[in-house]
């Protein structure tokens, strides 16, 4: 096969820029290594920032999610005895939408913008630093494949082969905790989320719908989610999240999945090496606690796009030799902010911590500069930040 952008994962970076590029006039072949439904069911982000909104819907694929999509406001920062509402609108003119990934990836397969190969196997870049290079796989019968292309997209996220098809130079963060996520069918206890610490561990109240919930506890690494039963996760959220407080109460419901998400930041850089350019969780992971993930990866196939369009339909080199420099900007940007909010709100069992997070909880809730800070990073800085 011949394209001119072969894009290896068909996650949310990869069909969002198959989708960005078609809209360009430029070809791409996508590789993915699961079915289409296995990827569709996979339950993980849950926000989108308002950039994200914008620029799903300024290509087509925002008429779902102004309809069943959620915005909000704001969070609220929830410590033993107090919570408080920030609200974002009023802070940095933002909101942010409750929308998750699954329905993105949906929304992605059905615009049908991509030409997907489903459950290829051994996946290989090959030549990424010539003006030829190409991608070979086993499709699903067995058989080997070429892919000949003018430059090869790696969005194959953390586990794929495109990070290590390039020399780089990687940085690495490993939090001393993970988070036990669960997803139940019951109507959320808040209007809008709840960021919790508590000296047991931090606790997200989060939500899919009006009648599907997804909550997160801070658990040690390791965590076999077979040692939280389904009423010992429940009695700890309620305790965590402030259950009682202020006469405000935690509803239970039955609960449909339960999994455990072990929390790093991971940067690799450069984003780009020859024809091969990285984007989303190929190049970075930063700890969910900043809700930043799928955002990020949203933001790095805008600008690629953008750059690919102008090499590839255009000639022109410049977006496409600064693309690394300018996705690498908002990854730090959201990579620091995602780490001070995981270490603002995880009890690490050390007291002089416990202050210090407390004392920046009081702070960013009663500071407008504080406040303004969390809420600029929260809700979305422009894509081209
Ligand atoms: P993805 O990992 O989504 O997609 C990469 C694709 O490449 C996958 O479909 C994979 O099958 C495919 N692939 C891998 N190797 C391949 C190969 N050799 N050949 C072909 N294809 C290959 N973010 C949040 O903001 N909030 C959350 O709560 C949250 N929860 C998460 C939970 C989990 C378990 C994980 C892993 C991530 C979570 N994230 C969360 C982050 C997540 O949302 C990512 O940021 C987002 O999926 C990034 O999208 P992609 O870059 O497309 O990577
Ligand atoms: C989610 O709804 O899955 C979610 C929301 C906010 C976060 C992390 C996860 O910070």
């Amino acid at each position: 096969m011949r394209t001119q952008v072969a894009i290896i994962g068909a996650g949310p970076a990869g069909l969002l820029l198959a989708h960005l590029l078609a809209r360009g006039g430029v070809d791409a072949i996508v590789v993915e290594t699961r079915s289409p439904e296995y990827v569709a069911s996979r339950i993980r982000a849950g926000i989108l920032e308002s950039s994200s909104v914008d620029l799903l819907t300024s290509v087509g694929l925002g008429e779902r999610l102004h309809a069943e999509g959620h915005e909000h406001r704001g969070i609220y920062l929830n410590w033993p005895g107090e919570r408080h509402h920030l609200d974002f609108v009023d802070l940095a003119g933002r909101s942010v939408w409750v929308y998750g990934q699954t329905e993105v990836q949906k929304d992605l397969v059905a615009a049908g913008t991509a030409s997907v190969v489903y459950e290829v196997g051994d996946t290989e870049l090959h030549d990424v630093g010539t003006e030829r290079p190409f991608v070979t796989f086993t499709d699903r019968e067995g058989r080997p494949q070429r892919i000949d292309a003018d430059v090869i997209a790696g969005c194959d996220g953390s586990f794929g082969p495109s990070r290590h098809a390039a020399p780089s130079e990687s940085y690495e963060r490993v939090y001393p905790y993970s988070w036990l996520g669960i997803l139940a069918d019951v109507a959320p206890s808040t209007d809008e989320l709840i960021y919790s610490w508590h000296p047991h561990g931090f606790a997200l109240h989060s939500m899919r719908s009006p009648t599907v919930s997804r909550l997160y506890l801070q658990v040690p690494n390791g965590t076999d989610p077979a040692d939280w039963p389904d009423d010992r996760v429940w009695e700890e959220l309620a305790l965590r999240l402030g259950h009682g407080q202020d006469g405000w109460k935690l509803t239970p419901g039955p609960v449909t999945d339960k999994s455990v998400l072990p929390m790093r930041s991971y940067v690799q850089t450069p984003m780009r090496h020859g024809r091969l350019f990285l984007a989303g969780d190929a190049a970075h992971i930063v700890p969910p606690t900043g809700a930043k993930g799928l955002n990020l990866a949203i933001a790095d196939v805008t600008l690629l796009s953008r750059a690919l369009v102008a090499l590839l339909k255009e000639g022109k080199p410049e977006l496409a030799g600064s693309y690394s420099d300018d996705a690498l900007r908002r990854v730090w940007r959201c990579t620091h902010f995602s780490w001070w909010m995981t270490t603002m709100l995880h009890a690490s069992g050390d007291e002089f911590d416990a202050q210090l997070q407390l004392s920046q909880l009081r702070w960013v809730t009663s500071s407008e500069a504080g406040a303004t800070g969390l809420a600029e990073n929260y809700a979305g800085l422009a894509i081209g930040f």
